[in-house]
């Protein structure tokens, strides 16, 4: 185990990418390619984070949870189509089948930061810990990214951020 406490250290050194994890576990299999966090504007208590996941184990598994100091819940979250109006909705896990990438993004599969303790700046990097079926787990900077989407303000103009 004092393998394990070494990259746990390493981790809070060299917060870029490293894994927590022992050999064989299903973190040590999963790579996790250009995660980001979503800018939003200053007062706005939620965000979402996005990345793509990638299971190069031989075996399937789960990405079950994710945490941040960034916010005071993270949860996972997918979205639906409902009498043609896109909604939100939590998910207990995100299926990782072995050799297959996982998108998350826009309009799909997310991690939802809700109650953000900060704001997000872009160029801020977030750490988030993704937590994995078997307990083990990967820790990411996402840095944050200002998304080109539409935004509704009641009569207003849309306008592209
Ligand atoms: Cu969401």
């Amino acid at each position: 185990m004092s393998q394990m406490k070494h990259f746990l250290l390493f981790g809070l050194l060299f917060p870029i990418l490293s894994q927590t994890v022992a050999a064989g576990s299903v973190a040590d299999g999963i790579m996790v390619d250009d995660p980001y966090v979503r800018a939003v504007p200053p007062g706005q208590p939620n965000s979402a984070s996005f990345m793509v996941l990638h299971n190069k184990g031989d075996k399937g598994s789960a990405l079950t949870a994710v945490s941040s100091p960034a916010s005071e819940v993270a949860e996972l979250h997918t979205h639906t189509m409902d009498d043609g109006m896109m909604r939100m909705r939590k998910v207990e896990k995100i299926d990782l089948p072995a050799g297959e990438m996982v998108e998350l993004q826009p309009g799909g599969l997310h991690v939802m930061l809700l109650g953000l303790k900060q704001e997000l700046v872009p160029d801020q990097k977030v750490p988030l810990t993704l937590i994995f079926d078997d307990g083990s787990s990967v820790q990411v900077e996402a840095p944050v990214r200002k998304l080109q989407m539409k935004m509704k303000q009641g009569d207003h103009k849309r306008h592209m951020h």
